[in-house]
C-alpha cells in the first residue's frame, strides 16, 4: 500500500535514477508521469510500468492531485513548474540548479512559502554516504575546530555525451557542478561570508568555463577552497568522485581517492573505507551520485510526512546559489591586479 502518490516533470537523462530511487522507498508511488518529448515518455513510462502519462505539466496536476510533484526537468523550466505547483498546493521537489537567477529562486521560495507548499531542491551531493561520513567524523569533534577546508573535484569525464546542454551554456563548471561542492563546503564547514573566484575554459568546443578555484571565508572562521574541472586527465579518473581535506585545531580529516577516509586525531590516524554501495539497479562510476538520489528522496519522504522543512529547502538553497553567483560576479572582476613595477 502506498500512503505518499507522488509525480514526475521531466522523463530525461537523469530522471532514471530518481524512478528508481521513489521504487525504492516503501509506501511511496509514481502514480503519473509528465515530458513534453513523447518518446522520453513512453520510454520512462514502459521501463517504470506508469500508465497515466502526460505531455503537459498542469494537466497531470490537475487531474492526478499527487501529494508530491518531483521536477526533473532542466533550470530554465524550474519556475513556472515550482509555481504551478504552489499554486494547485502541491508540496515540490526541483532539481539542481534550483534557477537560472537568484531573483527567480527567491520568487519560487515565496510562492511556496504563501501557499504553505513544502519545497526541497535535489541538491544531493552533500548525501552521498562518503560525504555524510566525513560529516560524522568532524562533527564528533575528533580533530577540533576546523581551520582550513577543501572541496575538490576534477576530472576529464565526458558529461556532455549524456548531458548535451552542459557544452552549450554561458555558464557551466559553476552551475552544474560547483553548485554540488558549495553545497558540501557549507554542509561542512558551515555558510559563508566572502567569496573570490577565478574561472578558465580548457576545451574550446564548449561555451562555458570547465575550471573553477574558489576561495571562501566561513563564518565560523573557516577558509575553504572549492575547485572543480572538468578537463583535468589524471593517471586514474575518478568521476564523480568529491575528494575533502580538512584541517582541524585538533588534527585532520582527508577523503581520498576511492572513498578511501583518514582521520588524524590524538598522533593516531583511523583509515576506513567509506565506499558508497552499489544499489541493485545502478552502474558504476555514476553509483555514488545515485546513492545519494536514494538518500534525499528518503528524506524528503521523512521530512514530508514529519512536517519538517527538509534539510536542502528552498530557503536553504538561496544561500548555495548566491555563492554561485557571487562566483561568477567575482570571477568577471578578474580580482586585484598587481602594480607591474613591483614584480
Ligand atoms: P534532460 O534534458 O535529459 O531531461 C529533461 C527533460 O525534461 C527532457 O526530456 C524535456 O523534454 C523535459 N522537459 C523540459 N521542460 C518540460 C516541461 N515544462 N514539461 C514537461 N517536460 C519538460 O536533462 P537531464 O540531464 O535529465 O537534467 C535534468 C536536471 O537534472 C538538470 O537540472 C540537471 O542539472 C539535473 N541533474 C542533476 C544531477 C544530480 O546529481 N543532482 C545529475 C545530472 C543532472
Ligand atoms: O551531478 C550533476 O549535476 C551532473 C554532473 C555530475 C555531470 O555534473 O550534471
Amino acid at each position: 500500500m502506498s500512503d505518499l502518490r507522488g509525480a514526475l516533470i521531466g522523463c530525461g537523462f537523469f530522471a532514471v535514477n530518481q524512478m528508481h530511487g521513489w521504487a525504492g522507498i516503501e509506501g511511496v508511488a509514481i502514480a503519473a508521469i509528465c515530458d513534453r518529448d513523447p518518446a522520453r515518455l513512453a520510454a520512462m513510462g514502459d521501463s517504470f510500468g506508469i500508465e497515466r502519462r502526460y505531455g503537459d505539466a498542469e494537466t497531470m496536476l490537475r487531474e492526478v492531485r499527487p501529494d508530491f510533484v518531483d521536477i526533473a526537468t532542466t533550470a530554465p523550466s524550474h519556475r513556472a513548474l515550482v509555481e504551478l505547483a504552489a499554486s494547485l498546493r502541491i508540496p515540490v521537489i526541483c532539481q539542481k540548479p534550483f534557477a537560472p537567477t537568484l531573483d527567480d529562486a527567491r520568487a519560487m521560495v515565496e510562492a511556496c512559502d504563501a501557499a504553505g507548499v513544502p519545497l526541497m531542491v535535489h541538491e544531493n551531493f552533500r548525501w552521498q554516504s562518503p560525504i555524510q561520513a566525513v560529516g560524522r567524523a568532524l562533527r564528533s569533534g575528533a580533530i577540533g575546530r576546523p581551520f582550513f577546508g577543501r572541496v575538490s573535484f576534477r576530472s576529464a569525464y565526458d558529461v556532455y555525451a549524456g548531458q548535451p546542454y552542459l557544452a552549450e551554456g554561458e555558464r557551466f563548471i559553476i552551475e552544474d557542478l560547483g553548485i554540488h561542492a558549495l553545497d558540501i563546503a557549507r554542509f561542512l564547514l558551515g555558510d559563508a561570508s566572502a567569496m573570490t573566484a577565478r574561472i578558465q575554459r580548457v576545451n574550446p568546443r564548449i561555451r562555458g568555463e570547465d575550471v573553477a578555484t574558489m576561495l571562501l571565508a566561513h563564518k565560523d572562521g573557516a577558509t575553504s577552497v572549492v575547485d572543480c574541472s572538468y578537463a583535468t586527465r589524471l593517471e586514474e579518473e575518478l568521476f564523480p568522485q568529491t575528494l575533502i581535506e580538512i584541517d582541524g585545531t585538533e588534527g585532520s580529516l582527508r577523503l581520498g581517492a576511492n572513498y578511501r577516509l583518514a582521520v588524524t586525531s590524538g598522533g593516531d590516524t583511523r583509515h576506513e573505507d567509506v565506499s558508497p554501495p552499489l544499489l541493485p539497479w545502478a552502474s558504476r562510476p555514476w553509483h555514488n551520485i545515485q546513492e545519494s538520489v536514494a538518500a534525499i528522496q528518503r528524506h524528503w519522504v521523512e521530512a514530508l510526512r514529519a512536517g519538517r522543512e527538509p534539510e536542502t529547502s528552498g530557503r536553504d538553497n538561496l544561500k548555495t546559489l548566491a555563492l554561485v553567483e557571487a562566483a561568477y560576479a567575482s570571477a568577471a572582476k578578474g580580482g586585484l591586479t598587481l602594480d607591474p613595477d613591483a614584480q
